[in-house]
């Protein structure tokens, strides 16, 4: 499912440019616009869910394979150490309600 208003499903269908990073049959990677990495990249489901607690319900499958792309681009970019955040409502620091993680790796991270 798409939702017409949703950035990311805009992003993810090219109606949006992207720094594509990554992409297969269900899942794309892009840099994020705002880095607060020396890598910074967005993780999302090609389908539309609102948060990580929906797709972990919905496709369980679907959240294990983005760990694995994660994982994977962590791999390239910095012998596989990464962090993986999924902000889940507004107060949590969410803008954009098209499950996403953020992977931030490339240089040791703050704890
Ligand atoms: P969050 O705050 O967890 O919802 O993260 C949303 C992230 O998406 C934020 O780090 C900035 C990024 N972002 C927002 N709009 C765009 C955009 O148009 N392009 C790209 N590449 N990233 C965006």
């Amino acid at each position: 499912m798409k939702d017409p208003d949703c950035l990311f499903c805009k992003i993810i269908d090219c109606e949006i440019p992207s720094e594509k990073v990554y992409e297969d049959k269900t899942t794309y990677v892009f840099k994020d616009i705002n880095p607060q990495a020396k890598v910074h990249d967005i993780i999302v489901p090609r389908e539309h869910y609102a948060n990580v607690a929906e797709l972990a319900q919905k496709d369980p499958k679907q959240l294990a394979h983005m760990v694995e792309v994660a994982q994977q681009i962590a791999n390239e970019e910095f012998h596989g150490a990464y962090r993986l955040v999924f902000n889940t409502g507004k107060d949590a620091g969410q803008t954009v309600f098209h499950v996403h993680g953020h992977i931030l790796t490339g240089e040791v991270l703050d704890e």
